[in-house]
């Protein structure tokens, strides 16, 4: 009886260790089985793009070209795959509502599974597991039926709008599902045809959404709870993260870096487009900061370079500049920075007299086929003369996004001035021009979307004015 014991002991351990020294040597890129040969083809899993952790064979490191390194350890982990073909890890099991979502998981014994979740189900039934075992003959532990990937949720609905979500409940955590025809992982990477701002198919597009207050103010509104409402319940499709520089912002307190990555990597996982906002302010002049920025924005593209979700904003208002020597001059410096680590995605660059000169870039246009120009407004202050201004920029080719509006006047309380808001809002539905509105808090001004108190988004916290950004981003 102990003979037999130790000889199967003895008999497994071989398996083991012959499991990991193969696994070790496997080629993926050899993989005849559809999917896995999809899967690693899509990850890039050539085998020098790997190094195997020597201490524990279970653990990969895939290298990027920035030299970071995405680690994949033994324990489960879970991957999104987008439009285009790649895949991005989230990270817990929520997403199984909303996405296609692959487990991967590596057992002790070094086989790995990976099971499909059929995104359309909101469960997680309907799994398929497939497993490899890295031409080993030991047997694996997941079931072994070889179908593809589900591709769900690339058909169906292919209306690319904002808005228009079902379902009008705002009751936290009701569970309305999010339009997948509005997220990332549908449109992909964003870009410019002409004025207009097209998906991956092509397609018009319009991004619609709010921005946060200054992060180092209100940056605790910005929780996944509500990122969710103004998701699935509203339609909405971006978010702008507002980090100040100065009035202790960035420049004064570089820890606010770590809330912006944390707000990043949560937008990233709930499929949202994300403004990474330079919010100068009272430091008017782009240029004064040019190597802060160049360094801030050089680390934000490095990491982020490779995902479509990210949209640039390098100067949120300048004012009191010349476009010429000052805000040009600063963009093509940052810009050529972003362009290093990410070429395609959209940026957005502010303009003279707090973002509503649209009117200078025409003669001195940015070098660049993705570059979108900032006009903002605030209702109460700003009237028929800008929109005229921003016709006219548009019709000499100008691409505008309005990164920022209110319906107050121009310091954010006043008003509210909701007939001229209207007008603004329909004209930017008309022109397809993407915005976010000022702004995600409860501070006691008429432009905060929430009352004075409140944390949590929904009907009854609504002030005013978010009763009507609510109905904008509807659509
Ligand atoms: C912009 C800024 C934004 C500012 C809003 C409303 O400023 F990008 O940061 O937000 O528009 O004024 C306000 C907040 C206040 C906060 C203040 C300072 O709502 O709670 O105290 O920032 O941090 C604009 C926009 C337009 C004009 C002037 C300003 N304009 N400005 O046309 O004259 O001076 O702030």
């Amino acid at each position: 009886m102990k003979k037999k014991f130790l000889v199967l002991v003895t008999l497994l351990l071989f398996v083991l260790t012959g499991c990991s020294k193969k696994e070790k040597e496997h080629d993926y890129s050899q993989d005849i089985d559809p999917y896995s040969t999809i899967f690693f083809q899509d990850m890039k899993y050539e085998s020098e793009d790997y190094v195997v952790d020597e201490k524990d064979n279970l653990s990969y490191e895939k290298k990027t070209s920035d030299d970071s390194k995405i680690k994949y350890d033994d324990n489960k982990e879970y991957y999104k795959k987008r439009s285009d073909g790649t895949y991005t890890k989230v990270s817990n099991e929520e997403d199984f509502e909303i996405y296609e979502i692959y487990t991967i998981t590596t057992t002790s014994s070094g086989v790995i599974t990976y099971e499909t979740v059929n995104s359309s189900s909101s469960s997680s039934g309907n799994s398929s597991s497939i497993s490899q075992n890295s031409n080993s003959s030991s047997s694996s532990s997941g079931s072994s039926s070889s179908s593809t990937p589900s591709s769900s949720s690339q058909s169906g609905n292919s209306n690319p709008s904002a808005g228009s979500s079902s379902g009008s409940s705002s009751s936290p955590g009701s569970t309305t599902p999010a339009k997948k025809s509005n997220l990332v992982s549908y449109n992909g990477w964003l870009k410019l045809s002409g004025t207009n701002i097209v998906n991956n198919k092509g397609e018009k597009f319009q991004l619609r959404g709010m921005s946060s207050h200054g992060l180092q103010w209100y940056g605790n509104l910005v929780t996944e709870q509500n990122i969710k409402v103004l998701r699935d319940e509203w339609g909405s499709n971006v978010f702008r993260l507002a980090m100040y520089t100065s009035e202790g912002g960035y420049l004064d307190n570089r820890s606010i870096y770590n809330v912006l990555e944390k707000d990043i990597d949560m937008l990233i996982k709930n499929d949202m487009y994300v403004i990474v906002d330079w919010h100068i302010l009272n430091d008017n002049n782009p240029s004064s900061h040019t190597n802060e920025a160049i360094e801030f924005f050089n680390k934000v593209s490095s990491k982020y370079g490779n995902t479509p979700n990210i949209i640039y904003e390098i100067c949120n208002e300048p004012h009191w500049v010349s476009w010429d020597n000052d805000i040009k001059p600063y963009a093509d410096k940052v810009i050529a920075t972003i362009r290093k680590n990410s070429p395609n995605s959209l940026i957005i660059v502010g303009t003279n007299t707090w973002s509503q000169d649209v009117l200078d870039p025409i003669n001195n246009r940015i070098n660049d086929k993705n570059v979108l120009y900032a006009l903002h407004f605030y209702s109460g202050t700003h009237t028929s003369w800008l929109r005229d201004r921003a016709d006219q920029a548009l019709a000499a080719g100008i691409p505008i996004f309005v990164s920022e509006w209110g319906t107050s006047s121009a310091d954010g309380n006043g008003g509210v001035f909701l007939d001229e808001a209207q007008k603004w809002v329909d004209w930017m539905k008309k022109n397809n021009i993407s915005w976010a509105s000022w702004s995600l808090s409860d501070k006691n001004e008429s432009s905060a979307l929430l009352k004075p108190g409140s944390s949590i988004i929904n009907d009854n916290n609504l002030t005013t004015s978010g009763n009507f950004v609510k109905k904008a981003i509807k659509g």
